[in-house]
Formats: structure tokens, C-alpha cells, sequence
């Protein structure tokens, strides 16, 4: 009797496991949707199934995912990335095309299958195929605590409320317009409005006498937005899926990529209505167009009946870093590096007279089979970072090494950095730096390091300034570590973690994962340029374009030109006389340009195309 109710307890304990972690299943076609987001301009957006927005994802830590993505877009590729996931054992589930793999063609389907058994908090998902989730590509995903320890933290109710910038015309277009010769100093392109909640005037409502959990997520393409709320205090108690102390704030700032749940006390009766504002990061912009609102006003709605709130504006309020957040449970500070990778940001023209971004003087290209899959097919030199390409920036990282990123910023752009598969801590975070002084880390001479350093997953980068990161390398896979300004991605600027390559051998992707590439043309083995026969000849590889010609200083000569035209029309007309279809050739601009030089005195009469500026 005895051992048969030990064994039905038993059962039933298994039984209560079993039906605690869930298995949710999703067949999604991504096509295009006709919306107007912003209510101001109607676009073809990118939805599932007909609709846009996306659906917000809700999971519990412990479940998986089986997410079948059929790309109906008829003319494009297209991928999913579930940000902030770790994807332990499951690296072919990552996302981002030719790093973990193959694009998904069109009229093809591809199914996400993993497990969240590690991880709480507020995440992502979003196309990782170009600028592709600038067309609405992307929603939140949330995964909620089983117990107390996942969420030390209590609330009534949650509100997910995204945030993003918006852009009226296609990725596609924007991308062109950006990715050109006709614009040499890579100014990047202006977006048109901020959405919340993915509309523009958006109502968040309120119950009195409530604590609210609000879930801010930043799934904008380009530019940091601070948010702030009126007559209500927040409380920050989750970073990228890092549970914090609570820390009190008077506002957010978030850059694309990075999330913040916030704890918030609803007012005890519904006598008004409040402001809930998104402001842009209008240092990151090179010009301000006059008709662009920088703080648009969203309403926290206790009561229909009463008037909507005026804009807000915070003055006064207090600031804060990273190193005021700390992670719950005394995490310190890892060890000193086993390997430190050193990255010096530089953006600067190409022979081809577009504007790239680089790290350590290598502009990211794609190489012609994912890293992954060279990881995969390489066997034991899986471990050599050549075979994964000259131009993919790969690092290979021994197990369990502690790695240390330094980054040092030689460009005066602010710069969010995004690392796949990892959370990071934070050891060093300079501030801003002048133009003219850009500093770098210097090893020996740093601010003291923290004993409980800030931990997430996307970081911003100051202008001029440096960052230091750590993580231990527990996890194998291909990670891609970048800018998540996708402008800068697009213009290359990332690397690729090869992180314990023999260890990841032993990760068996589906099926599916190759045929995926047979049906868009790519191998499924060999090295970066598809090489299976001598995974060190890299012939074929795809590589940045040449450098400009020794002595021509394109950078000196726009700068000059810049300066001059910004007097003469502002820098919005720049780039409209630069994106002209009607200039085609190199030789025209550079003598156009020469010539608006001399009209206004800038250089002599007699300089030409060799005259060195
Ligand atoms: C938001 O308000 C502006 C200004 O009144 C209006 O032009 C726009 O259509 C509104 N957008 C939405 C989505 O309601
Ligand atoms: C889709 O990806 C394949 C493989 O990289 C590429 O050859 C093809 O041009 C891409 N198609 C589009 C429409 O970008
Ligand atoms: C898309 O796939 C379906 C099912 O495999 C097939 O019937 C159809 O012809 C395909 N369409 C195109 C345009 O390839
Ligand atoms: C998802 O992965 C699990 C674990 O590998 C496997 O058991 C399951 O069959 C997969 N789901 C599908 C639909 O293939
Ligand atoms: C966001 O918009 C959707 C659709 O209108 C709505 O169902 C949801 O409640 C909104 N979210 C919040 C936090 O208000
Ligand atoms: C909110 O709580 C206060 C204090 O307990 C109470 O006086 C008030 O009636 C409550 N408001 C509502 C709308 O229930
Ligand atoms: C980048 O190139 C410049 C100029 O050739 C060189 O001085 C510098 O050392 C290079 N930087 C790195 C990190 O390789
Ligand atoms: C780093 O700091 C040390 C100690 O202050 C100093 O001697 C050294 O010159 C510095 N290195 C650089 C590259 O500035
Ligand atoms: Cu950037």
C-alpha cells in the first residue's frame, strides 16, 4: 500500500512536470500586409498570416518553441532571431543568415525549434535578413518564471509596451539610398516617426490601485529613444532578461535592442489621464529634418471619460548609468581574461566610394557558406579562424575561456552592441569623448572594476569612448557580436565568435537546417568561400571592396565639401543632391563637387580631380 502511493506521488510529480513545461506551436507566413503604423503614411509592412503587427510570443522558462516560418514574400529571403536567447545546444536555431543559417527562400518553410530552459524576462524576435525588420518584421517575446527565484520581483498585471522608430518608405529603398557613393559621409537615414505599441498616439490603460509590470522593448532600426512617464515613478527591475535590484528612475533609455521591465503604481482613482512620452536620441542623428517631431505623446488612460494629457516634458531628472543597475544574487565580477579580443571602430569609404563601418580595419561580408556550417564540415580545423574567411572577422574561442571584448571607439557615433547567444558584463563603460580626444582602454590604467558589474545583452558604445565586456565561453556555437544600429550592420560592422567548434560538432542540426540551403543554392559544406577540398584555399571568398588609392584623401574632401554645403543648403540637401538619379558616374560628382568648392572659395580656381585637400 505503502509503495504504491510513493509511486503515484511520484507519477503525479512527473505528470505535474510534464504538463508545467508546454510545447506551443505556430505556423506563420510572413507577407506583405498593407498598414499605416504611424497613421500618417500607408506602407506595405511585413506581417504573419495577413496581419501586422506581429503577435507578441508569451512562454514559460522550461517550454519549447516550434515556430514554422513560411517566407511568403514572393521577391525576398528571410530569417528569424529570437534576441537575447542563449539557444544552448540549439546554435541552428540563432537566426541571422549566412552566420547560423541559410536564408530562407521564398515560398519556403523553416521551422524554429527550441527550448527557453534557462532564461526569464523580456526578449524579441525580428528578421535578421538585411534591414528587414524595419518593415515591422518583429514583436516581443516574454518568457515568464515558473517560481519565485525566476521573478523576484511582484506585480498585478503586465503591460508589453514596444518601442521603434519607423521609416515610410521600404527597407529595400532606404537601404539603396544609404549603401551608395552619393552618400560618402554615411549619414544615416532619418527615420519619420517613433511608434509605441507599433501606432503612433498610443493608449496604454491603467486600473487604480495596481502594480504594473511594464515590459519596454526598443525593436527600432537606428536611433536610441529615452521614454519617460508622467506622475508615476519607475522602478527598473529587469535588464535583457537580467532580474536587477530594484533602482528607481525618472526616465529610460533605450537603444534598439535593449529591453527594461519597470514596476509602476497605478493612481488610486481615475480622476485623469497621463502623458507617456518617447523621445529620440537626437545626438545620433546628422540632421534634423524641420518636420521631424523628436517627443511624440502616447496616453496612459485610466478613464475614457476624462481628457487626454497634454505633453509632458521632464525636467530635472536624474541620470543614470549601467553601474547603477545591479543583477539580483551578488554576481561578481569574472576572473581576469584567458583571451581578450581588442575591436577599434572606424567608419571610412571603400574604393567603391560607399561608407563602411569596420572593426579592427575589416568590414563584415557575408561569406558563401553560414560560419556554421564551415564550423560544422571543417572537422578538426574547425578550431583555425582562417577557414572561416578573411573578411568575416571570426575569433575562435577555447572552452570555458573567460573572453574580454574591448572595444574602442574611433568614430563619433554611438553604437549599441549586440552579442548572440551571450549575456556580458559590463567592467569598463567610458563616457563620451570630444572629437579631436578619442581614448582608448588602456589595461593598465582604468577606473576601478566593479565587484558586481552590470550584466545584459546589448551595450552602448559612448562616441569617442570605450567599452570592456566579459562572458565566459559555455556555449558553444557561432555567435555574431554587432552593431545593432542595422544601418552599421549593413555597413559591416560585427564579428563572429567561433566558440568551441569541436564541441559544437557534437550539435546535430534537423533536416530541414541543409535542405533550407540546397533550396536557396548554398553548399552545405566547406569553408567561407565553399571550399570542401582544402578548407584553407579561401579562392572565390567574398571580400570588402578595394581601398581607395593611396593619397586620396575622400575623407578630408568631403568633410570640406560637407561643411560648405551645410552652410550653403543644410545637410539634408546633401544627401538629396547625392541620392540624384541623374548623377551616374564618379568623374560628374567629383567634378560637381570641385566646382561648388570654387564657386565658393574653398579651394583655387586651378585645383583639379589629383589636387590633394
Ligand atoms: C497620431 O496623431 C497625429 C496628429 O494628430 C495624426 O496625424 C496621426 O494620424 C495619429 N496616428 C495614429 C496612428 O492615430
Ligand atoms: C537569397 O539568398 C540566396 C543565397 O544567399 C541568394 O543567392 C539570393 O540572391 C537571395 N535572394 C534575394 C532575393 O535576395
Ligand atoms: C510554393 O510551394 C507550393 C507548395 O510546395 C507549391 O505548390 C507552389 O507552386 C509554390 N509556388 C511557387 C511560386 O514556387
Ligand atoms: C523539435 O525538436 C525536438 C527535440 O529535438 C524533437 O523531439 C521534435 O520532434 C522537434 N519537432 C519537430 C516538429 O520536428
Ligand atoms: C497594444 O495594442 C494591441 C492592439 O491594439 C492591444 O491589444 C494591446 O493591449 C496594446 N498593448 C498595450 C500595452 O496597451
Ligand atoms: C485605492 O486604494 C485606496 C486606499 O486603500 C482606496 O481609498 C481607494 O478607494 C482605492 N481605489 C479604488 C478605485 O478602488
Ligand atoms: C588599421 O589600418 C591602419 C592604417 O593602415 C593601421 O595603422 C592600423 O594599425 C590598423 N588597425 C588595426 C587594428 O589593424
Ligand atoms: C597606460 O597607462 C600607463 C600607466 O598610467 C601608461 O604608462 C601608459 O603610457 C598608458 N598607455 C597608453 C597607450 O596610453
Ligand atoms: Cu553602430
Amino acid at each position: 500500500m505503502r509503495v504504491n502511493f510513493q509511486l503515484l506521488l511520484s507519477t503525479l510529480a512527473l505528470t505535474t512536470q510534464l504538463v508545467a513545461s508546454e510545447t506551443h506551436t505556430f505556423h506563420y507566413t510572413a507577407e506583405y500586409v498593407t498598414a499605416n503604423p504611424d497613421g500618417v503614411h500607408e506602407k506595405q509592412m511585413i506581417g504573419f498570416n495577413g496581419k501586422w503587427p506581429l503577435p507578441e510570443i508569451h512562454v514559460n522558462k522550461g517550454d519549447r518553441v516550434q515556430l514554422y516560418l513560411t517566407n511568403g514574400l514572393h521577391d525576398k529571403n528571410t530569417s528569424l532571431h529570437f534576441h537575447g536567447l542563449f539557444q544552448k545546444g540549439s546554435n541552428y536555431m540563432d537566426g541571422p543568415q549566412m552566420v547560423t543559417q541559410c536564408p530562407i527562400a521564398p515560398n519556403d518553410t523553416y521551422l524554429y525549434n527550441f527550448t527557453v530552459p534557462d532564461q526569464v524576462g523580456t526578449f524579441w524576435y525580428h528578421s535578421h535578413t538585411g534591414a528587414q525588420y524595419a518593415d515591422g518584421l518583429r514583436a516581443p517575446f516574454i518568457i515568464h518564471g515558473v517560481d519565485e527565484e525566476d521573478e523576484p520581483y511582484q506585480y498585478d498585471e503586465e503591460r508589453v509596451i514596444s518601442i521603434a522608430d519607423t521609416y515610410h518608405k521600404q527597407y529595400e529603398d532606404v537601404t539603396k539610398e544609404f549603401l551608395t557613393r552619393y552618400n560618402p559621409t554615411g549619414a544615416e537615414p532619418i527615420p519619420q516617426n517613433l511608434l509605441m505599441n507599433d501606432t503612433a498616439n498610443a493608449t496604454i490603460h491603467f486600473d487604480p490601485n495596481m502594480t504594473y509590470l511594464l515590459r519596454f522593448v526598443n525593436m527600432g532600426l537606428f536611433v536610441s529613444q529615452y521614454v519617460y512617464i508622467e506622475g508615476h515613478d519607475m522602478q527598473i527591475v529587469e535588464v535583457d532578461g537580467i532580474a536587477v535590484e530594484p533602482y528607481s528612475v525618472d526616465y529610460l533609455y533605450l537603444t534598439a535592442g535593449q529591453r527594461y521591465s519597470v514596476l509602476v503604481k497605478s493612481k488610486p482613482n481615475r480622476n485623469r489621464n497621463y502623458a507617456i512620452m518617447q523621445k529620440f536620441d537626437n545626438t545620433m542623428l546628422d540632421v534634423i529634418p524641420t518636420d521631424l517631431k523628436l517627443e511624440t505623446l502616447n496616453y496612459i488612460v485610466y478613464n475614457d471619460a476624462k481628457p487626454l494629457p497634454l505633453a509632458y516634458h521632464k525636467d530635472g531628472a536624474k541620470s543614470w548609468t549601467d553601474f547603477d543597475l545591479k543583477p539580483v544574487g551578488d554576481i561578481e565580477i569574472l576572473d581576469e581574461p584567458d583571451h581578450r579580443i581588442v575591436l577599434d571602430v572606424i567608419m571610412d569609404n571603400l574604393g567603391d566610394g560607399v561608407n563602411y563601418a569596420f572593426f579592427n580595419n575589416i568590414s563584415y561580408v557575408p561569406p558563401v557558406v553560414p560560419s556554421l556550417i564551415t564550423a560544422l564540415t571543417a572537422g578538426e580545423q574547425a578550431v583555425n579562424a582562417d577557414v572561416y574567411g578573411s573578411n568575416t572577422n571570426a575569433f575562435v574561442l577555447q572552452p570555458d575561456d573567460v573572453i574580454e571584448i574591448v572595444i574602442n571607439n574611433k568614430d563619433t557615433g554611438r553604437h549599441p552592441f549586440h552579442l548572440h547567444g551571450h549575456t556580458f558584463q559590463i567592467v569598463q563603460k567610458s563616457e563620451a569623448f570630444p572629437d579631436d580626444e578619442p581614448q582608448s582602454y588602456n589595461e593598465t590604467d582604468h577606473s576601478e572594476f566593479p565587484k558586481y558589474p552590470m550584466i545584459r545583452d546589448t551595450v552602448t558604445l559612448e562616441p569617442n569612448g570605450y567599452v570592456v565586456l566579459r562572458f565566459r565561453a559555455d556555449n558553444p556555437g557561432v555567435w555574431i557580436f554587432h552593431c545593432h544600429v542595422d544601418w552599421h550592420l549593413e555597413q559591416g560592422l560585427a564579428v563572429v565568435l567561433i566558440e568551441d567548434p569541436l564541441a559544437l560538432q557534437s550539435q546535430t542540426p534537423p533536416d530541414d537546417f541543409y535542405q533550407n540551403c540546397v533550396n536557396n543554392g548554398v553548399p552545405i559544406t566547406g569553408n567561407a568561400a565553399g571550399n570542401s577540398h582544402d578548407f584553407l584555399d579561401l579562392t572565390g571568398e567574398n571580400l570588402q571592396p578595394q581601398p581607395l588609392p593611396l593619397g586620396f584623401t575622400l575623407k578630408g574632401y568631403v568633410a570640406l565639401l560637407v561643411s560648405t554645403l551645410v552652410g550653403l543648403f543644410g545637410l539634408y540637401s546633401i544627401v538629396q543632391y547625392g541620392l540624384e538619379d541623374s548623377i551616374t558616374d564618379d568623374e560628374r560628382i567629383q567634378k560637381n563637387l570641385l566646382n561648388i568648392l570654387k564657386a565658393n572659395n574653398i579651394i583655387p580656381e586651378e585645383a583639379d580631380e589629383t589636387t590633394r585637400l
